[in-house]
């Protein structure tokens, strides 16, 4: 079918006559979340239900030498205790990783960072549970800590991952994309060369709802039922399978509404294990739900990477190349959920949207007593670091060549013509149009004039910045050829049902958070087949109800997801057609399709609708040969390409020159997704990540003293953007639809996290540019401005 084109809202329409792209289809999931009624994990009681509660490592680096639980276990209300020894014997103290390592479900030889967990807790509520962990004894031995990424490598640093064999340092990987010849030499002609060290810092994805689950094994069928906060369910099931050794069809696992994943809920965390273990021991459901703090200190943080990066370039603003070696802090065990062949994730499309000679970039991994974790928070497998690096790189040069920064960005822009693009990393582009994204930016803020106005504020001595970031990602992992995740490779597939009267449903693989999949998934179907959106029941969130698949995260469930749906209606329409030509006593070649209904060519009102097909498939039509009774069909959908979805994002900050708070008092963002299946999520997905950007340019931080102490276990201290901090969001858009996606969409689910924190810094920088400020790391806090405005740089 045609590929469907943006309108504008068209009053006259309704959401059946045009499911996809227009209009405001309304949310089909906030009726029960605006009365309250949604369905979380910690909603859900089970008869019987017991609770748990981890005890958690106060040190980050210690020998454990002993664990007392004899007094916990006398506590009336607490049924079981379990320790890393108690794992060991079932063959579940270790646990694989999502990145070939593996890690600790509950420590026993050492602890590696603060906050690992060390036993569970059992009890009948989760008070008792609560006040046991305050009765068990363990004794530490203290270890130097590895907190600085820095000194990781350091010879003589202590080694953390003395469990591993032949592991005599704290070195993780090291992993390179391009030609590093070719781009030395572009480097060694090139007129102009600038560097800069930054650091995007460790920043926590903090989704509203934390993550838990409630195990249910049925010692007499053998079945456990684990109720998760989990993005990916599928994988989930069959990870439990491989290393608990539970047979697959035993496991189901459900994700209920989910308040929020960000990334944070991808992973498998000792607590779900926990959970299950107590289950079997006590032959009753077991519910643990992590608290804020802990949610904060021990589940997959984001970013971590200190990047040099370095910008080669014509005295008259040609962009050469760009090259980079990153330090990237891992944690205490490698435990980052990427595509298996990525271990630096999708950081190689560092190039940007530019048009480069050549590209290069190394990354170092390691090991330190910190959390594990590394790819969350909408960060598109790294993307986020890879954008940061290139857009902070291009106003360094823009600086150095006393250039606009919007300017010296269309001077390079790979161009129209150039599409599909196969940049010097290996990246294929499908599409992509940047000038008039970025003109439109520029014409939405009125750049010129934020221009003018700046420099009569600089005149009177304001300080007032504007900051230009513009953004390519590639999401939407597959092809599974080149791309899995422990071996499983990313497709996902659907299922497509319609029912004798009319109505449909669909099964995903893939696991919304907040993202409104049962209203987008809705639309796709109704697109191909002409059902009402509302007549469309969307089934996620349950591995017997539903295909596998990899689930969702790097924003991949539109193109991954989205294409099996559309294809698995397709399929249906085709089917249809067959049942149709039977009705109607003519030959399929002689039908055509009308939104929702197959008529005879030539005679329009000769036809069946949808409906009344599927009435025929599952009545007393005579099916033709080889059509079985239904109209339902599956698809597992292999995806040929990634999607790269862009963007340009202009800020406008003043700075207050006394105590230097940074207040963002404008931000225009233009997307472009591609083909928009319903605008209003679209928009509402930019909102959010615009949020996310400003939070982590100028408050949010998971830092850490020299012990290794977190100093970001709380929101008092993880500070996160609230309406005061951001500003009204202007947005535009254009659609430059994907030329290999079956309806043509691209990502969006983190287009703007991405994007926006270099346009905040860059705005930040820029106000300060009187100061002879050149770069600044995140986040911008007030006393980090001040100190740069008095010459001295972010401390380490
Ligand atoms: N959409 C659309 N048209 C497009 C692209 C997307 O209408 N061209 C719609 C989709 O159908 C979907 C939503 O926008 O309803 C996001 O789609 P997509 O970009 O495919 O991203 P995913 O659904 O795969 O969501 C994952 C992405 C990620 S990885 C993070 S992290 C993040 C994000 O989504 N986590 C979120 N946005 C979030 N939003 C909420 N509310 N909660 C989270 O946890
Ligand atoms: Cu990298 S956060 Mo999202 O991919 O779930």
């Amino acid at each position: 079918s045609a590929m469907p084109q943006e309108r504008e809202p068209n009053p006259a329409m309704t959401a059946s006559d045009r499911p996809i792209g227009f209009g405001r289809v309304q949310r089909k999931e906030d009726p029960r979340f605006i009365r309250g009624k949604g369905r979380y994990l910690d909603d859900i009681v089970l008869p019987g239900m017991l609770h748990g509660a981890m005890l958690r490592s106060p040190v980050a680096h210690a020998r454990l030498v002993s664990i007392d639980t004899t007094e916990a276990l006398a506590h009336p209300k607490v049924l079981a205790v379990i320790t890393g020894k108690d794992l060991e014997g079932l063959n579940l103290a270790w646990a694989p990783t999502l990145s070939a390592d593996v890690m600790a479900i509950l420590a026993t030889d050492k602890v590696r960072f603060q906050g690992q967990e060390v036993a569970f807790v059992v009890a009948e509520d989760r008070y008792s549970a609560r006040d046991a962990l305050e009765l068990i004894d363990v004794e530490y031995e203290d270890l130097p800590p590895v907190v600085d990424a820095r000194r990781a490598l350091d010879p003589g640093a202590p080694v953390i991952r003395d469990d591993k064999e032949g592991q005599t340092d704290n070195h993780i990987f090291d992993w390179e994309a391009g030609d590093k010849a070719e781009t030395d030499a572009v480097f060694a002609r090139a007129d102009v060369v600038v560097r800069q060290e930054m650091v995007y810092p460790r920043v926590h994805p903090a989704p509203m709802e934390t993550c838990g689950a409630i195990a249910d094994y049925d010692p007499v069928d053998g079945k456990l039922t684990l109720y998760e906060t989990t993005q990916a369910p599928h994988a989930h099931r069959t990870l439990y399978a491989m290393v608990a050794g539970i047979p697959e069809h035993k496991i189901r696992v459900i994700a209920p509404d989910i308040g929020g994943g960000f990334g944070n809920k991808v992973g498998i965390y000792p607590g779900y294990v926990c959970a299950v273990v107590g289950s079997i021991l006590t032959g009753r459901p077991v519910k643990w739900v992590e608290d804020r703090s802990e949610n904060l200190m021990s589940t997959a943080f984001a970013r971590d990477y200190t990047m040099t990066g370095e910008i080669a370039a014509t005295r008259d603003g040609r962009i050469l190349a760009v090259r980079t070696h990153v330090l990237a802090d891992h944690g205490a065990f490698n435990a980052t959920a990427q595509p298996t062949k990525y271990p630096a994730g999708f950081f190689s499309i560092f190039t940007g949207s530019y048009d480069l000679q050549a590209a290069h970039c190394s990354v170092t991994g390691v090991y330190t007593n910190k959390a594990p974790g590394g790819v969350a928070y909408a960060c598109s497998f790294r993307v986020t670091e890879a954008v940061y690096l290139v857009e902070r790189m291009v106003d360094v040069l823009a600086k150095e060549l006393e250039m606009d920064p919007a300017e010296l960005r269309l001077r390079n822009f790979i161009r129209p013509e150039q599409f599909p693009y196969k940049n010097k990393t290996g990246w294929e582009y499908d599409s992509g149009d940047y000038e008039p994204a970025l003109r439109m930016a520029m014409e939405l803020i009125d750049y010129e004039g934020l221009r003018r106005e700046q420099a009569e504020k600089r005149a009177r001595g304001e300080l007032m910045g504007i900051g230009v970031s513009f953004f390519t990602e590639t999401v939407g992992a597959g092809p599974r050829k080149h791309m899995d995740i422990v071996g499983l490779g990313m497709a996902d597939g659907a299922e497509v049902r319609v029912h004798p009267t009319g109505k449909a449903v669909v099964r995903l693989s893939v696991q919304t958070q907040g993202q409104g999949h049962e209203t987008t998934f809705a639309q796709i179907v109704a697109e191909e087949l002409g059902i009402p959106p509302e007549d469309i029941e969307v089934v996620h969130g349950d591995t017997d109800q539903t295909p596998f698949g990899l689930g969702t995260y790097g924003s991949r469930s539109t193109p991954v997801s989205g294409g099996a749906v559309a294809l698995a209606a397709r399929k249906v329409q085709e089917k249809a057609r067959l049942i149709a030509a039977a009705m109607l006593e003519t030959r399929p070649e002689d039908l055509e399709w009308e939104k929702g209904r197959w008529y005879v060519k030539g005679d329009p009102s000769a036809g069946k609708t949808i409906a009344e097909i599927a009435l025929g498939a599952h009545g007393t039509v005579a099916l033709p040969e080889g059509v079985d009774g239904n109209l339902d069909a599956e698809v597992t959908y292999d995806p040929p390409n990634l999607t790269f979805p862009f963007g340009a994002y202009i800020c406008a900050v003043d700075v207050d020159p006394g105590t230097g708070k940074v207040h963002v008092r404008r931000f225009t963002a233009v997307d472009d997704c591609g083909t928009r299946i319903n605008p209003m999520i679209v928009e509402g997905q930019i909102h959010g990540g615009l949020a996310d950007g400003v939070g982590m340019a100028l408050m949010e931080f998971i830092g850490f003293d020299e012990q290794g102490n977190c100093l970001g276990g709380s929101f008092m201290d993880y500070l996160i953007p609230t309406a005061m901090e951001v500003p009204d969001w202007e947005t535009g858009y254009t659609v430059t639809p994907s030329p290999h996606h079956p309806i043509g969409a691209k990502g969006i689910g983190e287009s703007a996290t991405v994007g926006s924190p270099p346009a905040v810094v860059n705005a930040v920088v820029d106000a300060l540019a009187p100061f002879g400020v050149t770069h600044m790391d995140m986040p911008c806090t007030p006393a980090r401005v001040w100190e740069a405005m008095q010459g001295r740089p972010t401390p380490p």
